[in-house]
């Protein structure tokens, strides 16, 4: 049983496809073990991506990321990393397979509707951030 954080992002959320997206994870098998919708604090945002700070695209993306509301949930399942990354699709919806929810749902590169952690380090610490009081 593995645990990873999912991000329904605010383009995805402007659009009301949050229950829409919920409903592609439940129905791939993955149980939702917590859920919660807030606005991201600029602290909240640039921890979450510190990874990309410094990076062209950085300032942009925390803009983007703390414009409005967000859905972030645990999905817990058998390999559920690697599950959602695959649901989710590639970074760039251009590039992302048609079926995958960046595919369908994405606009840009910046504006890609969905995160899911990368690993299961990453997990750990991104369930932290979002879910500090889990721990
Ligand atoms: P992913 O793991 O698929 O979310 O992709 P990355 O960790 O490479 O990127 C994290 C986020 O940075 C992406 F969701 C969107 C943003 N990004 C940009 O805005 N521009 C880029 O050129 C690359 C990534």
């Amino acid at each position: 049983m593995e645990r990873t954080l999912v991000i329904i992002k605010p383009d995805a959320m402007e659009r009301k496809l949050m229950g829409k997206i919920i409903s592609v994870y439940e129905q791939e098998g993955l149980h939702i073990s917590s859920i919660k919708i807030l606005k991201p604090s600029v602290e909240t945002a640039e921890s979450h991506y510190s990874e990309h700070k410094g990076k062209s695209f950085f300032t942009g993306l925390i803009e983007y990321i703390t414009r409005g509301e967000v859905c972030v949930l645990i999905a817990e399942g058998d390999n559920a990393i690697e599950r959602v990354r695959k649901i989710n699709g590639a970074t760039d919806p251009a590039e992302a397979d048609k079926e995958s929810i960046r595919g369908r749902f994405g606009i840009s590169k910046t504006e890609n509707s969905v995160h899911a952690s990368d690993s299961v380090e990453s997990a750990q610490r991104e369930i932290s951030i979002w879910f500090p009081e889990l721990q």
